[in-house]
């Protein structure tokens, strides 16, 4: 195997032998010959286009069969077997529906009958490898950051489309990146840059879209108090990162009795308006993804995964553990719809917590129409010098000791300055009491890694509102990487000409020499270095 796509890879290079996330072998290279089929099912969804024959239920399979080869998603080679056999049925009755016949290689893949010959199959086209030996190292860079990307728009789009949104400029766009990165063998490297730049508006354009389902169907988040204790009685845990998902079972669990807990990225669900109106929606439990199989052990329900980061289920609770949609892991129960009778049958059997465990209670609920709420405000204090400097502090957590760079960092913002958040990494500092400038908290929870769009909102109304580009404002971002949706949002951010990021905790393998250098030169983007050093440097 060889797999790059994240973080943690191992030794900042490559997991080769068995991947530091728990995947192996076999699911990678599976993994591997679904995207390249996935290819395939793109090129001849484009043909049939042409001849207007069009099927979204094409599109939707593609982003949740991209989004299942996402870091700590799907790790069931049988899982996978499957998306491979539905992509090959999909693409061979659309050829047939448009009467399409073609030549391509990736359009004609015919997947093994046995497990065993489909790894083979999937060992001969492996991707990276497969790419770097081909068109160099430069354009093999290039196009794994294109594909890693196309993953996060995947997993954002798969969101959006649950809720009845979609943009169908991102599913063409999609498509035809997906397609180019097996089969356009230009070796210029400029075309390639203009491809990833793309790859980050296409994901500007899933996040509005992922923005307007989540806000047009649980209403603009407010900001809410959230408690991190629990309340005697049945319990059921939902951690990743899927609103519908949590609203299905919070309907679906009402009146019995059970109390609902988010975890994980699930925690700014209690800031929207139609899923805080649940009253057994009681609060958060836990925190971030790296720390799951000690927080689920000691949990007593059932825990409900409806998308990354899913870590292998320790023996200890793995029976109490229910995957959804394209998670998935050998012999954890798999929900095959929104039918939740299985955990709440499960719950009920189980005593829950046995008394009330109290809790700190925190804040979240800051997102774009929060924020810009309170914005005349918040610029009057700026002019009047109370606001010194904003810091989005945002991104993945992670296991790495040195992630206790952004705790050190947000313990040492200056009192003048307010911190924004977004996704796991704010687990290192959610419940700081940072005080508050003026009645606007010091500390601002704006949701999800899914809400970037509601950080990028933000900063350009700061920014038209100041008069000046978003480059110009007291603003500096310092992000935490982990997976492919943060490499989506990086190019979304290049693409908008965002310069002085810094990024941690260590930079992309994926990233060739030359790609680095051209970031770093033309967009200036640093590597974190000590908080000290980093506040010396952007505050002067
Ligand atoms: Fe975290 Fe995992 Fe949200 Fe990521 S739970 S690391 S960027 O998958 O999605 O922030
Ligand atoms: Fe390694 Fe990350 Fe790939 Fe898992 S997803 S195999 S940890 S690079």
């Amino acid at each position: 195997m060889f797999c790059n796509q994240c973080e943690q890879t191992a030794k900042g290079f490559a997991c080769t032998v068995r991947g530091v996330c728990g995947k192996t072998h076999e699911t990678d290279v599976l993994q591997d010959l679904l995207i390249y089929t996935c290819a395939g099912l793109a090129e001849v969804a484009l043909l049939a286009e042409e001849k207007g024959v069009k099927k979204p239920e094409v599109d939707f399979f593609l982003m949740e069969a991209m989004f299942s080869t996402l870091t700590n998603v799907d790790f069931d080679p049988e899982r996978i077997r499957d998306y491979i056999e539905k992509a090959v049925e999909l693409r061979e009755s659309l050829k047939k529906e448009a009467n399409i016949q073609t030549d391509s290689p990736i359009s004609n893949f015919k997947p093994a009958k046995s497990m065993e010959e489909l790894i083979k199959q999937g060992e001969e086209r492996e991707i990276e490898p497969t790419v770097f030996r081909e068109e160099g190292e430069d354009v093999g860079s290039l196009k794994l950051t294109i594909l890693y990307s196309l993953k996060g728009i995947a997993a954002y789009a798969y969101h959006a489309e649950k809720l009845g949104v979609r943009n169908e400029e991102v599913y063409k766009g999609f498509k035809e990146l997906l397609v180019n990165i097996f089969k356009d063998k230009t070796s210029d490297l400029k075309t390639w840059v203009d491809r990833a730049l793309e790859t980050g508006r296409l994901n500007l354009l899933t996040m509005e879209a992922l923005d307007r389902a989540n806000t047009s169907a649980f209403g603009h988040p407010q900001p809410t108090k959230v408690s991190l204790g629990a309340k005697k009685g049945k319990a059921i845990l939902v951690s990743g990162h899927d609103l519908k998902d949590l609203y299905e079972l919070l309907k679906q669990t009402e009146g019995k009795g059970i109390y609902v807990y988010t975890h994980g990225e699930m925690l700014p669900a209690h800031g929207y308006p139609e899923l805080k109106k649940f009253p057994h929606l009681a609060g958060h439990y836990g925190t971030a993804w790296q720390n799951q199989q000690k927080e689920f052990e000691a949990f007593p329900g059932p825990i409900v995964m409806t998308t990354n980061c899913l870590m292998p289920p320790k023996d200890s609770y793995k029976d109490r553990v229910f995957t959804l949609g394209p998670v998935g892991y050998p012999g954890v129960k798999h929900l095959l719809s929104e039918d939740f009778t299985p955990v709440i049958e499960m719950a009920l059997a189980m005593e829950g917590f046995k008394e009330d465990i109290p809790g700190k209670e925190i804040m979240t609920g800051f997102a774009r129409n929060a924020v810009l709420s309170v914005a005349d405000k918040i610029i009057d204090l700026v002019k009047a010098g109370k606001i010194r400097h904003f810091f989005l502090v945002g991104g993945c957590d992670g296991a790495k000791p040195v992630r206790n760079y952004y705790t050190e960092f947000v313990e040492k913002v200056p009192e003048d300055c307010l911190v924004l958040t977004l996704a796991c990494g704010k687990f290192r500092f959610f419940d700081k009491d940072l005080g508050a400038i003026e009645g606007i908290p010091r500390l601002l929870d704006i949701g999800q890694c899914n809400d970037a769009y509601s950080a990028i909102q933000v900063a350009l109304a700061l920014s038209q509102a100041f008069g000046v580009s978003v480059n110009e404002l007291p603003l500096s971002l310092i992000l935490s990487w982990y997976e492919q949706k943060a490499v989506a949002i990086l190019l979304t951010l290049l693409y908008l000409g965002l310069k002085n990021m810094r990024l941690g905790p260590s930079m992309p393998a994926f990233l060739s020499k030359n790609v680095a250098n051209f970031i770093a030169q033309n967009y200036n983007l640093k590597p974190i270095t000590t908080p000290d050093e980093d506040l010396r440097s952007i505050l002067g």
